[in-house]
């Protein structure tokens, strides 16, 4: 069977649930196809906002998903970039630079942040995972980030004192 051809997993309902999508410049011919992938599962589970932030590069993303989550405004940030080996000597300093910035981000800020950012040795391995099909991985870090949504949700429900409580 064709990857087109398969049925996409299924994602856990995002109602009432905010999302910022920050997507690379860069390599456009594939992040859009992953923006694309990610706004589209977003809105199959019924999210209550989808905002897409462009920044120019995989290096800036962590910036941008900082700023977007220490605005108050997302429930979750979506990143996605793609890095191509060959075509860049500094491949692995921006994507060490990429990953641990997502990750420091969402540490910092308390927001989950699901990281869709491509690192392949090829243009061919990036295509394979920014199809039309359930592959995408821009749909990959979307359904990501809608679970942590939910998670947080719930953890931060669970926190929240009873009307009835005492210290
Ligand atoms: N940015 C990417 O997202 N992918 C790449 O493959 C890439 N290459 O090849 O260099 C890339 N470089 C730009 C970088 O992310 C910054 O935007 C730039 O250095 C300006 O800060």
């Amino acid at each position: 069977m064709r990857a087109e051809d398969q049925q996409p997993a299924p994602l856990a309902d995002a109602s009432g649930l905010r999302f910022a999508i920050v997507v690379a410049r860069f390599n456009a011919f594939i992040t859009d196809s992953l923006r694309d992938g990610a706004a589209a599962a977003l809105h199959e589970a019924h999210a209550a906002d989808v905002e897409v932030l462009t920044v120019p590069g995989a290096f800036e993303i962590p910036q941008a998903a900082r700023a977007a989550a220490e605005s108050g405004r997302f429930d979750a940030v979506v990143c996605l970039g793609c890095l191509i080996r060959g075509e860049t000597p500094h491949f692995d300093y921006i994507a060490s630079a990429a990953a641990h910035g997502i990750m420091a981000a969402a540490g910092d800020t308390g927001v989950p942040m699901a990281f869709g950012v491509l690192t392949t040795n090829t243009t061919a391995q990036a295509e394979a995972r920014a199809g039309t099909g359930p592959d995408n991985k821009g749909r990959e870090a979307a359904s990501a980030a809608i679970d942590m949504a939910r998670l947080y949700r719930g953890i931060n429900r669970k926190a929240a004192p009873s009307p009835g409580f005492r210290a």
